[in-house]
């Protein structure tokens, strides 16, 4: 993520990952704040282990675009919500990428951040029968907590 700020919303990812069992690395990444960390991070991932990126960023949201220019990994953007423009300005900057560097780019805000965990989950499923089993599990527990009626209906 971008900044600590962000963490309020991309926690909800890491508490999904959890959730799942999956392992990752929550890190502050800032691209125009600490931008030598990003060139590190983002050209070192694939050699360091990772499969996935999970970048959440607001505002001039240039992070997921800079890392997936850097890297051959599948990156998923988060816009997080900012106080200014309630992550629209964050939403356009990570999802209009130009066609040639992708960027999967999720909802705003918490929704975004749990679906990316999501989909990250589904990526590495394709390859870890295991996982796949736990995220059908999860997807069935999801249904199974959504009752019929709501609690104050009489019938
Ligand atoms: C971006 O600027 C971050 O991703 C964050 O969403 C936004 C604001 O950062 P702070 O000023 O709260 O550190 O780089």
């Amino acid at each position: 993520m971008g900044s600590q700020s962000d963490w309020a919303t991309m926690r909800n990812a890491a508490e999904t990952l959890d959730a799942l069992g999956v392992r990752y690395d929550a890190r502050i990444v800032s691209a125009h704040r600490t931008p030598d960390r990003l060139v590190a991070f983002a050209k070192g991932a694939k050699d360091a282990g990772f499969r996935v990126v999970i970048a959440g960023a607001g505002g001039a949201a240039h992070l997921p675009g800079m890392a997936a220019a850097m890297t051959s990994l599948p990156v998923f953007g988060v816009p997080v919500e900012s106080k200014a423009l309630s992550g629209q300005d964050s939403l356009l900057s990570i999802v209009q990428m130009p066609a040639g560097i992708p960027v999967g780019t999720l909802a705003i805000g918490r929704a975004g951040a749990v679906n990316a965990a999501l989909l990250a989950a589904a990526v590495l499923a394709l390859t870890d029968a295991e996982l796949a089993t736990r995220l059908d599990a999860w997807r069935a527990a999801q249904t199974a907590a959504v009752a019929e009626r709501p609690e104050t209906e009489t019938p």
